[in-house]
């Protein structure tokens, strides 16, 4: 530290404000030498002879209060507080992996994604199966060979639609238990020329920066208008429009409020379900895919993207279960009994229930901050961080694209790269000024989380039971998780704290 301050300065480092170090520091100065103190507690302390003349005990073995009030008297004294830096434990983490691997880096930075969890429901006679059971974070499993096999899939978030369609084709017999129907987008996959892409190279730099000033990060914007500003005839060619380009368009170049007013949500989730009903053959399914009465705000729960989704509900060999009607009573050794009484058996289940996500990656880490209180007891009330990168008592500690960032409301690399140079220039920042600390202010983080809560409570997203608000976790906290104001905002918020000299954290 002092070093990199000013070079070469520093004659000696005594680590310790013990008797001996306060004792060496008293002299070393005296005799003139530049001399500096590390002590990792917080006040001076240690073993010393006494400045006895006008000292007096109360006892053989004083106790911590009686010591403390002499370190104070010492430091009238020789005054040796000035030279010292307290909570100098050599600032550094200290890491040790499964296999006992150690190292002890100054910083910190988690980038664990938000998926790094995965979540499988406690059902009855789970371990009783005697087929194979997998979770799609494993997939695709090597040794599973789905030919001719019967499957159970359970779930219908991303992973399920993504896993249904990819399987349909190989598989005997499948089973889809759905809880809840998925309003999966079209995807419009297309193949890529390297002449379009050279092409569109010309103008990488200016998406990139555009990226960055949109709400979701990527390179188109939500409408600038109202839902209901539009008339209804520009509303449906926009849908149509949208709709035929595919991918998350349809959300994401939507009307502004249409996830804040719920009649708006209405006629988007109107628009939604007719076309799908149009690729569905039975009423029956089309209802249970695309239902009358939808159970949560259309973009509530994440959108997927799809290509032939909705096509395999058509075939045959294909069944789908509504958990809503009829739950799953115990799995078996032959596979899933629900409580119609029907045995369904299979050769392979699939568990495509998703992820303890945005915190989850970082709590199942038994990290420890100042005090040893682990983050999983910090965040078991409830998230708190500042800025989305850091939480207060973890200090040089960073993480990116999770909890109280876009996260989930964000094109991932955006997110990324937006958090990503924010923490290497705050990193940068501390090397090139001799800052060996930096942590974040109680008091910020609470505003921030405070933003975060009201930016929620704006939001449709809150009506919905899913991973945005911790809801498809037992015994999660249910509040929301991501920063939901527009990455723009975001990208604003945390680069304007930098800028006025990391407002909101303590750096030393
Ligand atoms: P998701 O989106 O959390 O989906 C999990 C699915 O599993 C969802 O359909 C759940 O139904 C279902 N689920 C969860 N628990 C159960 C139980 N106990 N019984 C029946 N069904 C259950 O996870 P994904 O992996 O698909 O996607 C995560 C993200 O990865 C995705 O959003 C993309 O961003 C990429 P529910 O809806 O809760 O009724």
């Amino acid at each position: 530290l002092i070093d990199e301050q000013a070079p070469n300065s520093l004659d000696v480092l005594i680590v310790g404000s013990g008797f001996g170090g306060i004792w060496t520091l008293y002299h070393l100065r005296k005799l003139g030498y530049t001399v500096r103190i590390f002590e990792a507690g917080s006040a001076l302390g240690g073993i010393w002879v006494q400045l006895w003349r006008d000292w007096t005990w109360t006892e053989k073995f004083p106790g911590f209060e009686e010591l403390r009030q002499y370190f104070d008297y010492v430091d009238q004294k020789l005054d040796v507080k000035k030279d010292i830096s307290f909570n100098q434990r050599t600032e550094r983490w200290r890491v040790r992996t499964e296999d006992g691997t150690t190292a002890h880096p100054r910083f910190l930075v988690l980038c664990t994604g938000f998926a790094a969890k995965a979540y499988v429901p406690t059902l009855k006679g789970i371990e009783s199966f005697r087929g194979i059971s997998t979770h799609t974070a494993k997939w695709p499993q090597e040794g599973i060979d789905l030919k001719g096999k019967r499957v159970g899939v359970i779930g219908t978030g991303a992973s399920g639609v993504q896993t249904i369609q990819e399987i349909a084709g190989d598989v005997e017999h499948l089973t889809v238990f759905q809880r809840t129907p998925n309003f999966a987008l079209p995807m419009r996959q297309g193949k890529l020329s390297k002449a379009e892409q050279d092409k569109a190279k010309a103008f990488y730099f200016d998406i990139y920066k555009y990226r960055r000033e949109t709400g979701s990060g990527f390179m188109y914007d939500s409408i600038p208008k109202k839902f209901f500003e539009a008339t209804p005839s520009e509303r449906r060619l926009n849908f149509e429009d949208q709709w035929a380009r595919g991918g998350f368009r349809f959300v994401l170049t939507n009307y502004l409020d249409y996830m804040m007013d719920q009649a708006a949500n209405d006629e988007v989730y109107e628009f939604w379900k007719n076309k799908v009903r149009e690729r569905l053959d039975d009423p029956d399914v089309q209802e249970k895919l695309a239902p009358s009465v939808k159970p949560h705000p259309f973009g509530a729960k994440r959108p997927c993207l799809e290509q032939s989704y909705y096509e395999v509900f058509n075939k045959p060999h294909v069944d789908l279960i509504d958990l809503n009607k009829c739950p799953i009573t115990e799995v078996t050794p032959k596979g899933i009994l629900t409580a119609d009484g029907v045995e369904h058996e299979l050769d392979v289940i699939v568990f495509a229930t998703g992820f303890d996500s945005v915190t989850g990656g970082i709590t199942q880490i038994d990290i420890r901050g100042i005090g040893g209180k682990s983050i999983k007891e910090k965040w078991s009330e409830g998230v708190a961080t500042y800025l989305g990168v850091t939480t207060s008592g973890f200090p040089n500690m960073f993480f990116m694209y999770g909890p109280q960032g876009p996260t989930a409301f964000c094109n991932g690399p955006t997110c990324i790269e937006i958090q990503g140079d924010w923490v290497i220039n705050c990193i940068k920042h501390m090397m090139s000024n001799g800052l060996t600390r930096i942590d974040a202010q109680r008091e910020a983080e609470e505003e921030f989380r405070r933003k975060i809560l009201l930016y929620g409570s704006m939001s449709l997203v809150m009506k919905a039971k899913s991973w945005y608000t911790g809801a498809n976790i037992p015994g999660k906290a249910v509040e929301p998780y991501c920063y939901m104001a527009g990455v723009h905002h975001y990208d604003k918020a945390i680069t304007e704290a930098a800028e006025k000299n990391y407002e909101g954290f303590d750096l030393s």
